[in-house]
């Protein structure tokens, strides 16, 4: 992943329902009054490309993951992975306390088919989903799905749409969501990430080398001569856009800097 530290945007997906399963167990927080009724909870993603959130369709976190619920004040509550509450806790950002509290756990798994608010996305909610390829000790452990622009992303919703049964999940938060025209490049037109896992034959979400070298292909092609063809800054390059997209996210309050 090179030297030094990743530079994040982290994404605030607010919660809009939660799942019957994630209900009960936030219920029973709120009965021990571990955490406050009126409470608004945000799933926190990390994100190397915020130029892309016009093009988000879902949320995908790991069924076998543990997250927390971190107090960082005001009534308002991140579900991130523990690992990730602690260093935006060191980051010297003014919106998160030094010491964040968890006020409780939950699995990935339980939080799957909750419904929650994706800044940018012209989609006006979308659903938290499994994937098999989230890694607990990166990011946030909470993935936004850009799937026009992420051959993971695309594969896996596709997986999801194929399989509703076998992932466990409702047809109806995968049936009508797509990909969505963000970037346009030269090589690929508007669709990079489904064009490239069309061209190299990408099977699922196991095949992880290939999905590797698209994930490459598509971000060197999408970055150096992408042009932006939706939002605000539709017709300008990639490259002058992301940090203004970036800084509009912050300056929102839809997301801040979180660095790893
Ligand atoms: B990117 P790097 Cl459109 N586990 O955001 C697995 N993947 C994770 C993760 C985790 N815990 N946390 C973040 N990620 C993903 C958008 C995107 C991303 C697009 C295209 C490519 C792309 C929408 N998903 O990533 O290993 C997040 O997906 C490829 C560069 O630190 C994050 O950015 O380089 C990216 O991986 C960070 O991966």
């Amino acid at each position: 992943e090179g030297i030094g530290p990743q530079e994040y945007t982290a994404i605030k997906l607010k919660v809009l329902d939660f799942s019957p399963q994630a209900n009960e167990i936030v219920s029973q927080y709120q009965t021990s009054s571990s955490i406050q009724s009126s409470s608004t909870f945000y799933l926190v993603a990390a994100t190397l490309r915020p130029e892309t959130m016009y093009g988000q369709t879902n949320c995908f976190v790991g069924v076998n993951i543990d997250y927390g619920f971190f107090d960082i004040g005001n009534g308002n509550i991140y579900i991130t992975t523990e690992r990730a509450a602690k260093n935006m806790a060191y980051q010297g950002n003014s919106l998160i306390p030094d010491q964040v509290t968890c006020l409780g756990n939950i699995k990935g798994s339980d939080l799957i088919g909750s419904k929650v608010s994706a800044p940018l996305s012209s989609y006006d909610h979308v659903y938290v989903l499994p994937m098999e390829n989230v890694l607990a000790n990166k990011g946030t452990g909470v993935v936004t799905s850009v799937p026009s622009d992420s051959p993971v992303d695309f594969i896996s919703l596709r997986d999801l749409k194929r399989k509703p049964e076998y992932y466990k999940i409702d047809p109806s938060w995968v049936e009508n969501y797509n990909p969505v025209d963000v970037i346009e490049t030269n090589l690929y037109g508007t669709q990079t990430a489904p064009f490239l896992c069309e061209s190299l034959k990408i099977q699922s979400q196991k095949d992880i080398s290939q999905l590797d070298e698209a994930k490459e292909l598509s971000y060197k092609e999408g970055f150096y001569n992408g042009k932006m063809a939706a939002g605000k800054y539709k017709g300008m390059s990639v490259q002058d856009a992301k940090p203004l997209i970036r800084a509009d996210l912050i300056a929102s309050g839809d997301g801040f800097a979180y660095a790893e």
